[in-house]
């Protein structure tokens, strides 16, 4: 038995900083399901009903095809065994339960065999726009919907695959961004206009509505080398979103030979997050107010 009054990230997992050794090889622990107390099934609760409401308008097709698809609802954080059952049959993907992030090796060895590693504990109450580390909301409501889709399931396989060879060749930094401009933060064109497919905006309720909406970021025409020379922001909202015609896009980028790609990266120039270039193709130029004011500009 587990004292009741504990926090939940030591309950349901590691606690910051604590480095005991990994709960098994491949850093997976039980979901602890049935440990879920009342407080922390409400903050998915807030959470997804913020979500819910806001991303059929802001979020693209197959997002809101495959939110609708799984066994998510409102009252309760979802057990990973019935998300498996659904994804499985759908694109072979299934949930395993890790207790936040874990090394990057583990993170693509999951990845490349299709399993997606989800944070089994959930933010607090009064860090509702705040992460330090994926946690369950993040990581199930942000990331599952897009593994229903085939393209994105393919393509987050591939980059597992590509990660191992990136981190043996020194490139991971520059993987990482594709991962980060595509997975985490992209945004697709859908008649004409800019949806969200990243993980990291869906499951935000500030950034969604300033990565569709606001008239501060720059969206960019996604272009693979482009974005691989751009640095990001970990602590705000992104200057520069970087968008797709379509999904089907990502296809092509699951078949790219990195090799060649990662010898050019290593002479020329590297990009920060706000750069507009003379060869990209703007979709809508952002006056950056958003982060001048917060410069203090
Ligand atoms: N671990 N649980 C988890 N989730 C991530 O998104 C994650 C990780 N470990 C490493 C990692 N991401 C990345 O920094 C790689 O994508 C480079
Ligand atoms: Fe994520």
């Amino acid at each position: 038995g587990e004292p009741l009054n504990q926090p939940s990230r030591e309950k349901h997992g590691l606690a910051a900083g604590d480095a005991a050794a990994p709960p098994s090889p491949n850093w997976t622990i039980d979901q602890g399901w049935s440990s879920y107390t009342e407080a922390e099934h409400a903050v998915w609760k807030t959470l997804f009903e913020r979500q819910t409401r806001l991303l059929p308008e802001l979020a693209c097709a197959a997002f809101v095809q495959g939110m609708r698809a799984l066994p998510l609802e409102a009252d309760r954080i979802p057990d990973f065994r019935r998300l498996s059952d659904v994804l499985m049959r759908k694109t072979g993907w299934q949930i395993v339960a890790v207790p936040g992030l874990v090394p990057d090796d583990v993170f693509f060895d999951h990845l490349a065999n299709r399993r997606f590693p989800s944070g089994n504990f959930i933010r607090k109450p009064d860090e509702l726009d705040y992460l330090e580390e994926p946690d369950v909301f993040h990581d199930v409501f942000g990331h599952v919907p897009m593994l229903m889709h085939p393209v994105m399931s393919d393509f987050i396989q591939a980059y597992g695959q590509g990660g191992l060879r990136a981190q043996s060749l020194g490139k991971l930094p520059q993987l990482a961004r594709l991962y980060w401009y595509t997975v985490e933060f992209g945004l697709v064109l859908e008649n004409g206009a800019p949806r969200i497919y990243g993980a990291g905006i869906a499951s935000s309720f500030t950034e969604s509505r300033f990565a569709v909406q606001s008239p501060s970021p720059n969206r960019i025409g996604f272009d693979l080398e482009r974005v691989m020379r751009t640095n990001y922001r970990i602590d705000d909202f992104q200057e520069s979103y970087f968008v797709l015609d379509s999904l089907d896009d990502l296809l092509h980028l699951a078949d790219v030979d990195f090799e060649p790609l990662y010898q050019r990266l290593d002479t020329g120039p590297e990009y920060a997050p706000g750069m507009v270039l003379p060869q990209d193709r703007v979709i809508q130029r952002g006056d950056g107010s958003y982060h001048s004011a917060r410069r203090g500009e």
